[in-house]
């Protein structure tokens, strides 16, 4: 028995990327129960829980769509920290989208319901709890289609239907818990919690690591430090989580904090350099750091929050060579004739991505990228200014043709743009038909010193029969 973890290697893609998990060996133990079991029912019956060396790891089925399996975890301590695991995109056939409950042991109580990973696309859940008691817990699987309780419209396939599970407690692997006593340090820089961010055996070029805390009070300030990579890299910082315990009804997740917190990355100088209080729409901060250079995280409370019952976070910190990136070439790229070329990399099924950055130096500094496109093809796109924490205000974005025909314009106000088919689009997507090429010009305000002038676009772009 091995532990998986997760091992992002391309985070910053994570809006349209999907990560591929390792995946080691199972045991397999068929486990069933009728699809109308309540909650209490199906904790009174729940599979146990046994450790071997703090993991448990269970492949079982259920009989169809409608079914759950349910678990019972041994009392853990306060403090303790349990991540939650499956593999189903793992499995070679019949299986479901899973959603993993977590409850109290009697299950007369949801702590927490979370249908997929928030940091990168993925069906399968994978998040951290923490325990703000000692108590032991019923865990519940099922399918999305019963979550939603949309099982009646969906197809039945042939039962059983299989699921792989994992429980992995107080995980240590690339990760960094803030001490257990939680102080109010005299100078929070100097004592700081240390974190070492090394590159990737797998990607030389970028650095990954987990940083799971807790806000104590309302007036609490977790300061951790690290030596960026010895190359300049665009460095990201996600919560990974949601808020709340999650819609039984289907369709939020939310993995049980009640922690709304504001990141702060702050620069040798004591200078901060982004900051963000995140949310669904909004859970990234983003900055290009200097190679080898001393960086502080700082987390305190969002403006206006009351500590709850359960006041954790999640962060997962992804440093990436801006190599890797379609970075502007000078600040000579302000019209279309001197535009920077972006070079969309070949996804699967068609579809060609990208990453756009660069910083807004002067007031009067706009950067103009140029997109090969052909005809049918549709195009989609994020930016974020002040949406990943910068300085920048009312970011715009305008598209052009090359003759100079503005396409269509946007502005960043309190949410990302972002033109696409999701939920959470400012615009739809643009489809190319007579154009080959597409321009696309950023400008935008800096109304926040001191704060960095740095934006970043997602490109997207997916052939007509995709
Ligand atoms: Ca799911
Ligand atoms: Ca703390
Ligand atoms: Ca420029
Ligand atoms: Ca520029």
């Amino acid at each position: 028995m091995s532990n998986n973890y997760a091992t992002p290697t391309a985070a910053t893609t994570a809006l349209f990327g999907i990560l591929a998990l390792l995946w080691g060996c199972h045991s397999t133990d068929a486990f069933q129960l009728d699809g109308h079991v309540t909650d209490e029912a199906g904790c009174a019956n729940a599979i146990p829980v046994v450790w071997n060396d703090n993991v448990f790891q269970h492949d079982g089925t259920v009989d169809g769509l409608t079914d759950a399996a349910f678990f019972n975890v041994p009392v853990m301590s306060a403090g303790s920290w349990l991540l939650v695991d499956t593999f189903n995109d793992q499995i070679v056939g019949p299986t479901f989208d899973p959603v993993v409950s977590i409850l109290n042991a009697t299950g007369t109580q949801r702590l927490a319901m979370v249908d997929r990973v928030a940091l990168w696309q993925s069906e399968d859940p994978h998040f951290h709890y923490h325990l703000a008691d000692t108590q032991s817990l019923c865990i519940k699987i099922e399918s999305f289609s019963r979550w939603t309780h949309s099982y009646a419209a969906a197809q039945m396939p042939d039962a059983p239907l299989a699921y792989s599970f994992q429980l992995s407690l107080n995980p240590d692997k690339d990760t960094i818990y803030e001490p257990e006593t939680d102080v109010v340090a005299e100078n929070p820089f100097t004592d700081s919690t240390p974190l070492t961010l090394s590159a990737s055996e797998d990607n030389p070029d970028a650095g990954y690591h987990w940083l799971h805390g807790v806000l104590n009070t309302a007036q609490d300030a977790d300061v951790y430090s690290f030596t960026s990579l010895n190359m300049e890299t665009i460095t990201d910082i996600f919560v990974n989580g949601e808020t709340g315990i999650g819609d039984p009804y289907g369709g939020v997740s939310g993995i049980g904090t009640t922690a709304q917190i504001t990141l702060q990355l702050i620069d040798a100088d004591e200078t901060i350099v982004a900051e963000l209080s995140p949310d669904r729409i909004k859970p990234v901060l983003s900055a290009v750091l200097a190679p080898n250079s001393r960086y502080y995280i700082r987390v305190t409370g969002a403006p206006d929050w009351m500590p709850g019952q359960n006041n954790f976070y999640n962060l997962y910190l992804a440093s990436e060579s801006v190599q890797n990136f379609d970075m502007e070439t000078a600040s000579d790229n302000n019209t279309l004739d001197n535009a920077t070329k972006v070079n969309l990399t070949a996804g699967e099924s068609g579809s060609y991505s990208g990453i756009v950055i660069g910083t807004l130096e002067t007031e009067t500094d706009v950067d103009v990228f140029q997109i090969a496109l052909t005809p049918g093809q549709m195009f989609m796109l994020q930016c974020l200014g002040a949406s990943s924490g910068s300085g920048l205000q009312n970011l715009t974005v305008g598209t052009f043709e090359a003759n100079g025909t503005r396409v269509r314009a946007d502005i960043e106000k309190n949410t990302p743009i972002e033109w696409s088919t999701g939920p959470n689009s400012t615009r739809g997507p643009l489809w190319a038909d007579d154009y080959e090429d597409l321009y696309l010009r950023i400008s935008g305000d800096y109304r926040r010193s001191p704060l960095s002038r740095f934006y970043q676009c997602y490109i997207l772009v997916m052939d007509e029969a995709y």
